[in-house]
């Protein structure tokens, strides 16, 4: 069985993290290794929300871990609550990652052109760093932008997303897969560049129609391709299963007249992984 650890935030409400991280990688067959970085009330995204920082605890955990000899086949990382959090997850994948190990990069920051709120506005500059040591990024376009260091706009060209795409690998990152990209009206999904293999590869779904923002969504997709390619799938099949449960998620989420603002009903598509 592949182990993974990935190392982001618990939101005790609001569907997004480690409670979204945890049982999709579960149900795809992985086990999953936690090093979480705090402890939210709630997402960033409600009005109000308390954190309680752990970033004393996670040298302390790491330690056993290298005094135990555990190691693990993936590296995942998601959102960390400041610069030296951030700092933290480069040493994790120095330690933890190398020869044979699949680092994945969540550049988790804002969504809608802007930073998620607590982030400084040095934040960007420490996840480039992380980015440059990884082997798959995955940002959203807000994110893609805050990493080419260029002001965000709400549209772009498929080609337009493929050049940023490619000039995100010359950070560093061998990978890079930009998320939200809507191509045309009614579709939505990812396009991606290997700077290895120098090939490209799109991935759309119907775009479903919502009113409501789709907190978490971005943690979804990450969690199912970081599942996908620990169980052995190639990176563009598990893209396509990354998007295609994501839409499949948000289809069952717009259908439930109870749902809740702040999440994606993942739960009830997850018997497909
Ligand atoms: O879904 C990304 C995310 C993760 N963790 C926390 C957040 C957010 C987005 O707002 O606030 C704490």
């Amino acid at each position: 069985m592949k182990r993974i650890v990935t190392m982001q935030d618990i939101s005790c409400v609001g569907k997004c993290s480690l409670s979204v991280a945890m049982p999709i990688i579960s149900a795809m067959g992985c086990e999953c290794c936690v090093l979480p970085t705090a402890v939210l009330s709630t997402h960033t995204a409600f009005s109000n929300f308390n954190i309680v920082d752990l970033t004393e605890n996670i040298s302390a955990v790491t330690r056993v871990w290298k005094q135990e000899g555990i190691d693990f086949d993936v590296v995942y990382t998601g959102y960390l609550a400041s610069n030296r959090q951030v700092d933290l997850a480069i040493e994790l994948a120095k330690d933890f990652g190398g020869e044979g190990k699949l680092l994945f990069v969540d550049p988790v920051m804002g969504d809608f052109g802007k930073l998620y709120t607590g982030f400084e506005e040095t934040y960007p500059s420490h996840m480039r760093r992380l980015c440059s040591c990884a082997h798959i990024i995955v940002p959203n376009l807000t994110e893609a932008f805050c990493l080419l260091g260029e002001e965000y706009r709400e549209e772009v060209t498929l080609s337009e997303a493929l050049e940023m795409a490619v000039r995100l690998t010359e950070t560093g990152a061998r990978i890079a897969v930009i998320t939200g990209i809507s191509p045309e009206e009614g579709k939505l999904g990812i396009v991606k560049y290997d700077r290895e293999s120098g090939e490209s590869f799109t991935y759309f779904a119907d775009r479903v129609k919502t009113d409501f923002p789709l907190h978490g969504s971005g943690d979804v997709f990450a969690s199912v391709a970081v599942g996908a390619m620990a169980s052995g799938e190639s990176v563009d099949s598990a893209l396509r299963m990354a998007v295609d449960f994501t839409a499949a998620a948000v289809e069952e989420t717009v259908k439930n007249k109870d749902r809740r603002w702040y999440g994606i009903d993942f739960e009830t598509v997850l018997h497909r992984l």
